[in-house]
């Protein structure tokens, strides 16, 4: 018992000084070293190697940005297992915003000094794709400096089949129009084993890696998120890590990876517990380990909460996002965070965690700011 079970330790030992010398190498780690970390790795040991990462790329600066949240529609077509945002064509709950209060969003959000409006929402049963469409031209025609990081690839696979028109063409059209960037949603968990369980009727994980590579390829940066904490299993989130990796090794186009916890709140997996602290840190660190062409690792504070957010800028994490005010995605899950941070508070928080706070843009240019007006500096740091 004890000659077998010391062997396992030296293997197991073996594995971690080969990982732990790819790292401090710069080396890719396989989907089976991705797997060793998930399995047998305690937490200490990925924070220290993950922090080596992050400091590689990032130095000891934690990014933040000031930025507000549309969502124009929560009436969605899907019924996503996770969603507890989404509403029926009939229900109570539903609305659809008129392009008054969406610009007047936009204005409140430009008068609090925002650079970036994040717009997503729900894929409305009735609504036309000019609807969309419209929202990005009317905002940016009075917005003209409110970066549109604005609809996920759910959302551009939708307008296709609205339209029948490919997505290359929806993608470069809503460019001209304005839009800035994509955000990451959508992405879920890519393997077909979850992801027909969670959201099977949605774009599925070929149309989303397409779609991302789409927007590369006109020019247009995207972000990319994973839904931990649900229904999947560790090789479904080391799967979903190598094929982001992936693309990014073919366009270079991502700049941040998100990894959001579940909130099971109000969803159809309210049965479930929401994803402890370390998992939440373990995932954090097992994706910047894993995703080594990525610049970026986001620890989402609206969805961590805040005292992990901060924990997680010392286990891969280099970005807190932005000081976001309207979020409704994760608060109708049941997030007790609060809808808003104020510059102040976050680079106090940041501080707090041992870090230098730099506000960006959304493209991770630094924002210097002068008695209420405010321009892009110098680019921080080369993307991947
Ligand atoms: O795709 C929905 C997730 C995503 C729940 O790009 C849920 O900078 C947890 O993608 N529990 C939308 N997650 C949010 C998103 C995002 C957030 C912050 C920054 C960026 C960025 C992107 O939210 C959805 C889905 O994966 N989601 N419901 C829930 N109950
Ligand atoms: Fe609709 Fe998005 Fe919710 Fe799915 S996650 S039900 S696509 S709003």
């Amino acid at each position: 018992m004890t000659a077998t079970a010391s062997a396992a330790d030296r293997l197991s030992a073996d594995c971690l000084s080969a990982i732990r010398r790819k790292v401090e190498a710069g080396q890719r780690l396989s989907f089976d070293d991705g797997m060793f970390l998930e399995e047998h790795v305690d937490l200490f040991t990925l924070g220290e190697l993950a922090n080596q990462v992050r400091e590689r790329k990032n130095g000891n600066v934690a990014y933040f940005n000031v930025n507000t949240h549309i969502n124009p529609t929560n009436v969605c077509v899907y019924r996503c297992i996770f969603c507890a945002f989404r509403a029926d064509l009939k229900s109570p709950k539903g609305y659809v915003m008129p392009d008054e209060q969406i610009l007047q969003r936009a204005a409140e959000a430009e008068e609090r000094g925002a650079t970036e409006l994040h717009i997503v929402g729900g894929l409305h049963h009735q609504l036309p794709y000019d609807w969309y469409l419209n929202v990005v031209r009317i905002i940016h025609r009075e917005h003209p400096r409110l970066h549109l990081k604005a609809y996920t690839a759910v959302e551009w696979d939708w307008f296709a089949r609205l339209t029948g028109r490919p997505t290359r063409d929806i993608l470069a059209e809503f460019r001209d129009a304005g839009l800035g960037s994509l955000p990451g949603g959508g992405a879920e968990i890519f393997h077909a084993d979850v992801r027909d369980k969670i959201c099977e009727h949605k774009a599925d994980a070929g149309a989303w890696i397409r779609i991302h590579r789409e927007a590369h390829e006109l020019g247009l940066r995207s972000n990319a998120t994973m839904l931990y904490g649900h229904i999947e299993e560790a090789r479904h989130r080391i799967d979903h890590l190598c094929r982001l990796r992936e693309l990014q090794d073919e366009t270079g186009g991502f700049q941040t990876f998100i990894p959001l916890a579940f909130h099971p709140a109000n969803t159809k997996l309210d049965h479930l517990p929401k994803p402890s602290v370390l998992r939440d840190l373990r995932t954090m660190a097992v994706s910047r380990l894993m995703l080594d062409n990525f610049a970026h690792i986001k620890a989402y504070w609206i969805m961590l909460g805040i005292q992990t957010a901060q924990i997680a800028l010392s286990y891969g994490a280099d970005d807190l996002d932005g000081t976001v005010v309207h979020e409704k995605i994760y608060h109708d899950a049941g997030s007790d965070s609060p809808q808003e941070l104020t510059v102040a508070e976050i680079r106090r928080l940041i501080e707090e965690a041992g870090r230098d706070p730099i506000e960006r843009d959304t493209l991770y240019r630094e924002v210097v700011r002068d008695e209420g007006s405010w321009q892009t500096g110098r680019v921080l740091l080369p993307l991947a």
